[in-house]
């Protein structure tokens, strides 16, 4: 990759907070949802090192809300929905994979009902409104769908609670994991949610006015300082750690719930009749052909992956590395890799033709990279 700017056009979005993320010396961004996404401020393993042990400030604004509302937004979100959303309580969110009619992803959201007649569907990657606005239309529902002014803002790392107790009140700390909760802010109440993408702790902020971007930032950073709040965005090296996964990166059009691992989201025995049921029953019949792994890989410190890079076995491809990175904690080169079934098990051997030469790799399973980390981290900290 070479070091050139993102040239700005209207086509490639600012959000609430981009003033403020530019002010604190962000030092890349990528594109996600048509709008701009911090990737670093200080550097990878700073940013990094810094979110395990303090709080930061995430824009992700680019987590853009598919609102579903009206007499049939349950019956639609069931719809689009792998997850059983027949019993979704108001208050509560779910991660939700959305599958195409032969069981391929098409987004990985968080799925959060606000009311009855009621959904937000906070998206990765990619345009779920088409999808749904297109089945709304075909099946003549009595819904309203669209991308509402909502910015979500991320406050993620262990200091995060105490920190926005300081902001919000005590009623913070009574949040449940994966619940939200309405707080009043400048005349406006905004759901907060305990939730984010990384396993440090933290908080996900709805606003639902773009006005009160600079404000609601500069509240929180006002009362940050204390706890030694930095901007920050999520972070590669972490989330490979934590098995959270990348629509686009990890998964995209070409893979099923099934193969990246999303099986308990997903029930095939229940009675909701999502889009793309019938396919996964099938593909568990027939047998599961490619799976996302771990990987763990020797060599000189990996970059991240921009090409794609094959795992081979023998000298045949068997997979693609489909994110990879240096963990300080895992002390070690780590990511996943979707590979054929044959090899996706603890202990397989596998050469990684990587962007920095031919290096060995293991296949383990995804949740074996986080157990190594914690037992590190305990060994040294
Ligand atoms: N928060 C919100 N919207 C989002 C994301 C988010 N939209 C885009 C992207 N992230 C969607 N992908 C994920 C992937 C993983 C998780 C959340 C969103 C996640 N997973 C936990 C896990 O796998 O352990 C917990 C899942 C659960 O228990 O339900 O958090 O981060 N608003």
């Amino acid at each position: 990759m070479s070091g050139a700017m993102l040239f700005p056009s209207r086509r490639l979005r600012a959000t609430p907070y981009t003033s403020r993320v530019t002010a604190l010396g962000v030092s890349g961004f990528t594109v996600y949802n048509h709008m701009l996404l911090p990737t670093t401020f200080e550097g990878l393993r700073e940013d990094y090192s810094h979110l395990k042990k303090y709080v930061q400030i995430w824009d992700v604004a680019v987590e853009r809300q598919v609102q579903i509302e009206g007499p049939d937004a349950h019956k639609l979100a069931c719809m689009i929905s792998a997850r059983d959303l027949s019993k979704a309580q108001i208050g509560r969110s779910y991660y939700a994979p959305v599958c195409d009619q032969n069981g391929k992803m098409i987004n990985d959201p968080v799925a959060l009902r606000l009311a009855n007649d009621k959904y937000w569907f906070s998206i990765a990657d990619s345009d779920l409104l088409l999808w749904v606005q297109g089945i709304s239309l075909g099946l003549d529902l009595d819904v309203d769908i669209c991308e509402p002014d909502v910015s979500p803002l991320a406050i993620q790392g262990p200091m995060s609670e105490d920190l926005l107790v300081d902001v919000f009140g005590e009623d913070i700390r009574n949040i449940k994991f994966f619940h939200f909760k309405a707080f009043p802010f400048k005349g406006r109440m905004l759901n907060i949610a305990r939730a984010g993408y990384s396993k440090q702790g933290g908080f996900e902020i709805y606003l639902d006015d773009s006005n009160l971007g600079g404000d609601l930032w500069d509240a929180i950073w006002g009362k940050g300082e204390k706890y030694n709040i930095r901007p920050g965005c999520p972070n590669l090296i972490e989330r490979i750690e934590s098995g959270l996964l990348s629509y686009g990166n990890d998964m995209n059009r070409e893979d099923t719930p099934l193969e990246i691992g999303l099986e308990k989201f997903i029930n095939l025995d229940g009675d909701s009749n999502f889009i793309g049921k019938q396919a996964l029953i099938d593909q568990l019949n027939v047998g599961i052909e490619k799976r996302l792994m771990g990987i763990e890989m020797d060599g000189v410190e990996m970059t991240p992956v921009a090409m794609p890079e094959a795992v081979m076995v023998d000298g045949q491809k068997v997979g693609t590395l489909t994110s990879a990175v240096y963990s300080p904690d895992y002390v070690g080169n780590i990511g996943f890799t979707m590979i054929s079934a044959e090899h996706a098990h603890d202990g397989a051997k596998v050469i990684v033709e990587s962007a920095q030469g031919f290096r060995n790799g293991v296949i383990c399973e995804v949740g074996t990279l986080l157990k190594r980390v914690k037992a590190n981290e305990a060994l040294y900290s």
